[in-house]
C-alpha cells in the first residue's frame, strides 16, 4: 500500500496536495505537455503490472523498476488478470456437483483479492475510455508511456476486424460514436496518422458520413477539444437546475446517471469552453471529417446522425425544444445573469458530488467530464483536479489485450456478495475448507458498509443510503436496491453460521433495513438507485441517442426480486422488526413482478441478458412466497418459457440483441454456462417437476468446468440502457457455482454424470 508506480505517477490513495516535489514535477511535465510527443511502444512487460487493492480502491500500477519487481511479487490474480499462465494444479475429477462446486472454489479462492473482495475487468462499452483520456488531454495531464502503449494495444486488438471501425460496446456492429471517439483516442496517445490501422479506421469513418454525423455526447466531447464547434452540440443549459423542483421536467427527477452527466455537459456548454489549440487539435479536424473543416456549417449539422448510433431517435418534442432553445432562448432571452446563476448552481452541485464521493464520482462518464469542469473553474493544480486524477487511475483495467475503461471503479461488493452466496447455496459455509476466505469476504462488506447519509443530500437531491452498499466501493458510496440487498444477505447468512462472528450489529442491519424499505415505488415495484421520480414520459426528452430507457428510473424484476429475499431472510431472523411494512412490502413487490411477466412468460431483464436472467429473478420472487410450478400459473408459464429455450445440448444462450429488440434471441455461438446457470437455477427455484432438463443444464456447466476449476470466458453477460452491452466476469463462476450447489443440496441423490 502506498506504493508509487516507477514512472512517477502516484497512484497514492492519498491527497498529493502537501508533496511539493510531486507537485513541482507535475507542472514541469504540464508545460512539457503540449510540446512533447507522447512516448508509445509496442508493448510493456505483462510481468510488470501489478493491482493495487487499497482496502477495496483498485488501481493497476506498472513497475519499471527492478528492485520494487522483486519486492512485490506478481499474484494468482495478477496473472490471471492479465491471462499470463497461472499453472493452478488439475484438480480430481469430479463425479458430483458438489465437488464440482469445490473444485471451482479452489480456483475462485485464488482471484479473492487481499482486502476480501472480488474483482475484475468491467469492461464492455466502448465510450469511456475516450472520457477518460479526452478529459486528461484536455486538462494537459501526462500519460505515462505505459498506459498511453496499453490503451493502444486494447484499441487495436478490438477494433472490428473487417473495417477497423470500433462500436458502442465491444460486440457491438461500428458506429461513429465508437470510431470517431477511439480514433481520437489512439491519436492522443500518440499514434501517426498514417498507421495503418487508423487509415482503415479514418476510411470507415468517412464512409459513415465522419464526425459531423456522431451522437450528441461524442459532439460534446470534440467541442470540447474543440476539434468541433460548438453550435454542432445541441443545447443542455444549466439553467434547468434553476427550475423549482415541482417542474415536472425538472433535472432532480432524471434518473441519477443522466442527472450526474448532464451536470458538467451544462456546464461547459455554458462556458463554451474549449481546450487550448495543439498541433493534434488542427490535424484532428481535418481527419474526422469528410467536409473542409473551415466550410462546416456546425449548427446545421446539430441533428446529423448516422442511423447505426440512431437506436433511440429523438423525439419532435425534444427536436422543437432544442429548436427553441438554439433560435429563441439562447440568443433573445438567456440573460448574462441567468446563465452565471444557472453555471454556478451547476458547480455547486458537482462540488457536492465531489465532496460525497472523495472525487470518485459516480461513474466512468461524469467522472472524467467533472475533472474537465473543475480544470476550467479552478486552474489545473488545484485539490479537486489532482485528486480527480488520481481517482481516474481506478476506473482502469489492465488485461491481455492492453488498457481499458471499467463501467464504474470495480464490482467490489456486488461481486463479493454472490461469492459469498455461492458456498452457501452449496451448503459449504459451516467447512473449514472455507473459512478464512469467508471471513475475509464478510470483513470486506462490513468495512463496506456505507455508514451515514450523504451531508445535505436533500439539497443534491440525493437517496437515503445510510446502512447500504454501493456497487463497486462505499467511496462512491452510492446504495443501489439490489446491491443493498444482496450484500445483507450475505452478510447474515454468513452471521448466522456457527463460527462466524457479529462484525455488524443490529443496529447497522436495521439501518440497511430502513434504506432498503425506502425503495418500493407505488407500484410496488423497485428501481436501482431510487424510486422513479418522474414517469416514463420523460424519455421524449432523452437526447443521448445511442441509449433507449435512460431518463427515469424503472421497476426492474432484478432489483425487486433482490430486495424481496432480503426483506424476507432478515425476517426470519428478526420477526418483530417493522413487520407490517415488510409484509406488505414483499407482498406487493411481488404482486409487481407478476404484472411484469410478458406474454410468453418470460421477464424482461435490463442489467443482465436477457429474458433468461430476469426470469431467473422473477421466479425466485415467487418462490419466496411458495408460489411454484405445482400451484402458480405464473412460476409455470415462466418455467415453460425458459424450457421452450432450452437447446439440444442442455444450455441456454441468448444474444444480447434480445435486450435492444425486446424478442428472446439465440445466440448463434451455441450454449453459454452463465445463461444456463441462470436457466436451471429458475427452474429449480419453481420447483420444476421434469428433473432431466435440470440435469441436462447442470452436465453442461459440468462439463465445460477446467481440469483446475475454472470455468472459461465466453459472450457478454451484462447490458445497461438496453443497447450498452457490460462484462460480468465473475458470473461464470459465483452462478456456475449456485446452479451446482443448489442442485447438490436440492437433490442430493441425483447423478449427473
Ligand atoms: C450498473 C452496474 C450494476 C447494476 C446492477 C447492480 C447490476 C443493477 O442490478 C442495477 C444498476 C447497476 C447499479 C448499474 C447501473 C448503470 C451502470 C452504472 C452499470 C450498468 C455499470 C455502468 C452503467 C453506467 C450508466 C455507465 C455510464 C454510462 C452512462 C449512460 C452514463
Amino acid at each position: 500500500m502506498g506504493k508509487k508506480d516507477a514512472a512517477g505517477v502516484s497512484s497514492d490513495t492519498q491527497p498529493l496536495l502537501e508533496k511539493s516535489s510531486t507537485k513541482k514535477r507535475l507542472s514541469s511535465d504540464l508545460t512539457d505537455h503540449v510540446a512533447k510527443r507522447q512516448r508509445i511502444e509496442e508493448r510493456t512487460d505483462h510481468t510488470r503490472w501489478r493491482m493495487r487493492d487499497d482496502k477495496g480502491r483498485q488501481s493497476w500500477v506498472y513497475l519499471e523498476d527492478d528492485q520494487a519487481l522483486k519486492d512485490w511479487p506478481q499474484s494468482f490474480a495478477d496473472k490471471y488478470f492479465l491471462g499470463l499462465p497461472v499453472n493452478a494444479p488439475d484438480l480430481p475429477k469430479p463425479t458430483n456437483p458438489l465437488d464440482a462446486v469445490r473444485n471451482g472454489l479452489e480456483f475462485f479462492e485464488k482471484l479473492q483479492l487481499p482486502s476480501g473482495h472480488w474483482g475484475c475487468e468491467y469492461g464492455g462499452p466502448m465510450f469511456l475510455l475516450p472520457c477518460i483520456v479526452i478529459a486528461w488531454y484536455v486538462t494537459k495531464t501526462p500519460i505515462p508511456w505505459y498506459y498511453a502503449t496499453e490503451i493502444k494495444n486494447y484499441l487495436f486488438a478490438r477494433a472490428n476486424p473487417e473495417d477497423g471501425g470500433w462500436g458502442l460496446h465491444i460486440e457491438g456492429e461500428t458506429s461513429v460514436f465508437g470510431t470517431s471517439l477511439n480514433y481520437t483516442v489512439l491519436r492522443i496517445v500518440g499514434v501517426d496518422a498514417d498507421h495503418p490501422v487508423m487509415v482503415k479506421a479514418r476510411a470507415t469513418l468517412h464512409k459513415m458520413g465522419g464526425a459531423t454525423h456522431a451522437p450528441h455526447w461524442a459532439k460534446w466531447w470534440l467541442a470540447v477539444m474543440g476539434v468541433a464547434q460548438w453550435d454542432i452540440v445541441n443545447p443542455t443549459p444549466p439553467e434547468l437546475w434553476l427550475l423549482p423542483d415541482w417542474v415536472p421536467i425538472a433535472p432532480w427527477r432524471w434518473w441519477i446517471h443522466i442527472r450526474q452527466v448532464f451536470l458538467p455537459m451544462s456546464y461547459l456548454w455554458s462556458k463554451r469552453w474549449q481546450a487550448e489549440e495543439t498541433e493534434l487539435i488542427r490535424s484532428l479536424r481535418q481527419e474526422l471529417f469528410v467536409e473542409d473543416w473551415a466550410k462546416i456549417n456546425w449548427a446545421s449539422h446539430r441533428n446529423t446522425i448516422n442511423p447505426r448510433d440512431n437506436y433511440h431517435p429523438k423525439t419532435w418534442v425534444l427536436n422543437t425544444v432544442n429548436w427553441c432553445l438554439v433560435n429563441i432562448w439562447n440568443p433573445v432571452l438567456r440573460t448574462q445573469a441567468i446563465a452565471k446563476k444557472g453555471e454556478e448552481w451547476a458547480m455547486k452541485l458537482i462540488e457536492m458530488e465531489n465532496e460525497n464521493t472523495d472525487h470518485a464520482d459516480l461513474a466512468t462518464v461524469s467522472g472524467p467530464m467533472n475533472t474537465v469542469c473543475l480544470y476550467v473553474k479552478e486552474g489545473p493544480d488545484s485539490y479537486a483536479v489532482r485528486r480527480h486524477r488520481e481517482r481516474a487511475h481506478e476506473f482502469l483495467w489492465m488485461k491481455d489485450e492492453g488498457l481499458l475503461a471499467n463501467g464504474t471503479n470495480g464490482v467490489q461488493c456486488w461481486d463479493t456478495a454472490f461469492a459469498i452466496q455461492a458456498v452457501m447455496d452449496a451448503g459449504l459455509t459451516e467447512d473449514p475448507r472455507w473459512r478464512s476466505m469467508l471471513m475475509k469476504a464478510l470483513e470486506f462488506l462490513d468495512d463496506q458498509q456505507i455508514r451515514e447519509n450523504v451531508k445535505d443530500q436533500d439539497k443534491c437531491y440525493r437517496q437515503q443510503r445510510k446502512g447500504g452498499w454501493a456497487f463497486s466501493n462505499k467511496d462512491q458510496g452510492y446504495a443501489v436496491s439490489d446491491c443493498v440487498s444482496e450484500a445483507l444477505k450475505s452478510v447474515i447468512i454468513l452471521q448466522k453460521t456457527p463460527g462466524f462472528p457479529t462484525l455488524i450489529d443490529d443496529r447497522r442491519i436495521f439501518d440497511a433495513i430502513d434504506t432498503l424499505l425506502t425503495y418500493q415505488n407505488p407500484s410496488g415495484g423497485c428501481s436501482s438507485y431510487e424510486p422513479p421520480r418522474a414517469g416514463t414520459w420523460m424519455e421524449v426528452l432523452n437526447a443521448a441517442e445511442v441509449f433507449g430507457n435512460i431518463m427515469v428510473e424503472y421497476e426492474y424484476p432484478e432489483c425487486t426480486t433482490a430486495v424481496v429475499t432480503a426483506l424476507s431472510l432478515f425476517r426470519k431472523h428478526w420477526p418483530k422488526y417493522r413487520t407490517k411494512e415488510i409484509e406488505r412490502f414483499i407482498e406487493r413487490a411481488v404482486k409487481w413482478i407478476k404484472t411484469a411477466q410478458k406474454p410468453h412468460g418470460g421477464w424482461y431483464g435490463s442489467w443482465g441478458i436477457c429474458f433468461t436472467y430476469a426470469t431467473m429473478f422473477a421466479l425466485e420472487s415467487l418462490a419466496s412466497i411458495g408460489e411454484t410450478y405445482k400451484n402458480s400459473d405464473y412460476a409455470k408459464r415462466g418455467c415453460e418459457f425458459l424450457i421452450s429455450k432450452q437447446r439440444e445440448d442442455g444450455g441456454w444462450s441468448e444474444h444480447y440483441r434480445a435486450c435492444e429488440t425486446g424478442e428472446y434471441i439465440e445466440h448463434p455461438s451455441g450454449s453459454q454456462v452463465v445463461m444456463t446457470a441462470w436457466a436451471v437455477i429458475a427452474l429449480m427455484k419453481a420447483d420444476y417437476p421434469n428433473l432431466e432438463h435440470i440435469k441436462k443444464g447442470i452436465k453442461l456447466i459440468m462439463d465445460r468446468q477446467q481440469s483446475n476449476g475454472e470455468w472459461l470466458q465466453e459472450a457478454i453477460e451484462g447490458v445497461f440502457n438496453k443497447s450498452c452491452m457490460i462484462s460480468y466476469p465473475n458470473y461464470k463462476f459465483t452462478f456456475t457455482l449456485k446452479a451446482l450447489g443448489m442442485f447438490a443440496r436440492k437433490y442430493p441423490n441425483e447423478t449427473v454424470v
